[in-house]
């Protein structure tokens, strides 16, 4: 039995592909894996009107509440089950219910601005950033936030010059220096893919039959 989860964390900027990577992931690894992403953790901002909501900075690290994320994934490398929030991007606040997490050997976390917070970083034994170029992120934002996230492209446009440029600028690109490995083009890299399932599915199950725990760190 392996004594902690496998803690995976993928970031890179919006629209690189990291949440598809982390599906890919999920899928291959099925029941053995969750995946926790910060998104769940942005502040609700509950106590602002939905018009003041939509102007906020969602790209600054201030924007999550991070504790509470760092908090569960404690837990979970505890193997305990933990009640993770959920957020609504259409209404740019939380919602009420929260989901219940039963622990898994792999935890799969992913964000913008996970690279950015030092105790974070602290939990992960693998960081993998999704480096893709930024007119290809901007034209998957576009379509996305368009068709999954009840925007205009107007407002697609200008939050991007606003805050999300400037901010991957600040904060997520200079984040990259503290992955283990970078992956170009996320969701389309078969072959990362490959080496990455191949990689953690070796540390999951080897553990198994050697009879001593590879997985994790600590
Ligand atoms: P991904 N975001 C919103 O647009 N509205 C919210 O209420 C909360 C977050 C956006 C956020 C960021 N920025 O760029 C993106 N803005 O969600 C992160 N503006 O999500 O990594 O899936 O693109
Ligand atoms: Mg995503």
């Amino acid at each position: 039995m392996q004594q902690t989860p496998y803690i995976l964390g993928v970031a890179g900027g919006t629209g690189s592909g990291k949440t598809t990577l982390a599906n890919n992931l999920l899928s291959a690894f099925a029941d053995e894996a969750l995946i926790l992403s910060h998104d769940y953790y942005y502040l609700p901002h509950d106590e602002l009107p939905l018009a003041e909501r939509q102007k906020l900075n969602y790209d600054h690290p201030n924007a999550f509440e991070t504790e509470r994320m760092i908090r569960d994934v404690q837990k979970l490398r505890r193997f305990e089950p933990i009640d993770r929030p959920q957020y609504s991007f259409v209404e740019h606040t939380r919602l009420p219910e929260t989901v219940h997490v039963e622990p898994r050997p792999l935890v799969i976390l992913e964000g913008i601005l996970l690279f950015e917070n030092q105790e974070l970083l602290s939990l992960m034994d693998m960081k993998v950033f999704v480096d893709t170029d930024a007119d290809i992120r901007l034209i998957r934002r576009l379509m996305r936030d368009v068709k999954e996230r009840g925007r205009s492209l107007d407002s697609v446009i200008s939050q991007y010059m606003r805050t999300v440029k400037p901010m991957h600028e600040q904060f997520v690109e200079p984040s990259k220096k503290h992955a283990d490995i970078i992956v170009p083009e996320g969701g389309q890299n078969q072959v990362a893919l490959r080496m990455l399932i191949d990689r953690i599915d070796a540390l999951l199950h080897r553990s198994a039959s050697a009879g001593a725990c590879v997985c994790g760190r600590r």
